[in-house]
């Protein structure tokens, strides 16, 4: 079993019965939801929502009960993982392009675990490119204004072509270095009127669980 799998199986253990569950996108996030099919089989009886169509359609095929949000007053624990995380808890996502959604599960739920291997975990916030999902209109306008906050912004291309979210959006993969103040620079970036969302989760996740490729697993 790989770092990210055993995360992964450690994440599906809180699962309970009657719970709605949010489902993660992203590799780790395949193996907690390949994790949850095995105990839904075993008849845990739970319901989902998922962070993409492609981590929905993946809950279908496996058999897992996926809801639409209109039946759902809340989510009880999302399991997702990141692209970075500190020592505070403080996360970068959206690598896998599904930001704006897999943020909007997270502070939805009662509880928020992300699942990662060891390779994400980082002293400050800022190595990986920070994503930012920004609407199509005028986006050469809104990367200037993301671009006067200190980076160097990015249009993110996909076999040749700009990439567009589940949402319809662009993403801009913004490197800005050490990020040493991540709740404010989360303010600056929402303040552009542009910008749907970011992918820094600042104080939203309660659990962190580390795989490691020597087969231990912890808690942060
Ligand atoms: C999602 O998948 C993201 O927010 C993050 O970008 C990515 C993590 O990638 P992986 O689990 O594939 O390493 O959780």
């Amino acid at each position: 079993m790989n770092a990210k799998q055993l995360a992964a199986e450690q994440a599906v253990t809180h699962l309970e019965h009657d719970m709605i569950v949010g489902l993660g996108t992203g590799t780790t996030a395949y193996h907690a939801i390949q994790g949850i099919a095995a105990r839904v089989k075993e008849g845990l009886r739970i319901r989902t929502v998922a962070s993409s169509k492609q981590s929905e359609e993946l809950a279908q095929q496996l058999g897992i009960p996926t809801v639409p949000f209109a039946s759902i007053d809340g989510i009880d624990l999302t399991i997702d993982g990141a692209d970075e995380v500190d020592e505070s808890l403080h996360l970068i996502k959206g690598g896998g392009g599904a930001l704006l959604r897999e943020k909007i599960l997270a502070s939805n739920s009662a509880k928020l675990i992300i699942i990662v291997d060891e390779s994400k975990l980082v002293r400050k916030l800022g190595q990986f490119p920070l994503p930012v999902e920004i609407t199509p209109f005028a986006y050469e306008l809104t990367m200037k204004q993301v671009r006067s906050l200190g980076c160097n912004p990015v249009l993110r291309v996909a076999e040749g072509k700009t990439f567009v979210t589940d949402n319809g959006n662009f993403i801009l993969d913004c490197a800005f270095g050490v990020i040493d103040h991540p709740a404010e620079l989360s303010v600056k970036l929402l303040a552009i009127p542009g910008v749907a969302e970011h992918g820094l989760f600042v104080n939203m996740a309660d659990t962190v669980i580390i795989g490691s490729s020597e087969g231990t697993v912890r808690y942060l």
